[in-house]
């Protein structure tokens, strides 16, 4: 399965990035496809102009609906709607492709998303700058049956959408069969399964470096005893560091030994 990504920003060079790496070498295999858009591109003015003055007042600018939409209109395959407020809202949204705004104000972007989105065929990605877009633009492609989302990548503020479009797309398109070499490593990562604990320490030769030794039981070559104890680990540090998760665990995800205490 190949994936297509559009990504519409005004400053689509800040995407070369995603040339580089692990994500150039599955565009060179063909796995996936990563086009960024100027969307100035879209306007029809000599100033090319893609904010205007918030209505009601307020600080800054908001990203005007009307260059957005003939962007998205082209991007999508989809004809203008003159009056979309006569629109149903479909029940069921296109299956494929998902059209996504990146939003410090909507809930935050997960593993789950990521592993959902990986099996997407094509992701269309929309860059707000400044203080916002127009709330109606996510609004109409709803009414126009197309899967719209908004993710926020954590709890601070970017400038712009672009750098937490890069993260997203970074935790999308590895999670993608044939990217990765190593499965497993994906298997056992934090944040994966109904058993979400952030992963144990690592430790690599020698034993003893600079005076700190590696952990005694790692050297046991028993797999039972290191299991158990990167498993201990894991449960003691998230618990210290993100207690959050710790009360997101479904119980029937701790094992009886985990009880014990
Ligand atoms: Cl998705 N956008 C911006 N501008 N800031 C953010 C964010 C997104 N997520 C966290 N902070």
């Amino acid at each position: 399965a190949t994936m297509d990504i559009d990504i519409v920003s005004v400053f689509p060079d800040y995407f070369e990035v995603l040339n580089l790496s692990l994500l150039g070498k599955a565009q060179h295999k063909g796995l996936v496809q990563v086009e960024a858009h100027d969307l100035r591109n879209w306007t029809h003015d000599v100033h090319h102009s893609v904010d205007d003055t918030p209505v009601g007042g307020g600080a800054g600018m908001v990203m005007k609906p009307e260059v957005w939409a003939e962007c998205l209109d082209d991007l999508l395959h989809l004809a203008p709607v003159e009056d979309a407020s006569t629109l149903e809202k479909p029940e069921t949204p296109n299956e494929e492709t998902v059209l996504i705004f990146p939003n410090p104000s909507a809930p935050l972007f997960t593993q789950a998303d990521a592993t959902e989105l990986a099996g997407k065929k094509h992701l269309v990605f929309g860059c707000g700058r400044y203080e916002g877009y127009d709330a109606r633009i996510p609004e109409y492609y709803r009414l126009q049956g197309v899967d719209v989302r908004e993710y926020s990548i954590g709890d601070y503020v970017l400038n712009g959408g672009e750098v937490a479009v890069s993260a997203m797309i970074e935790a999308i398109t590895r999670l993608m069969p044939g990217f990765m070499g190593n499965h497993e490593s994906i298997v056992e990562e934090s944040y994966t399964g109904e058993n979400a604990l952030l992963e144990h320490y690592q430790y690599t030769k020698p034993a003893t470096w600079r005076g700190l030794a590696v952990p005694e039981v790692l050297l046991s070559g028993d797999h039972g005893k290191v299991d158990r104890f990167r498993r201990d680990e894991a449960l003691a540090k998230t618990t210290r560091i993100r207690p959050d998760l710790i009360e997101a665990l479904d119980c029937h995800a701790l094992d009886k030994k985990d009880r014990k205490e």
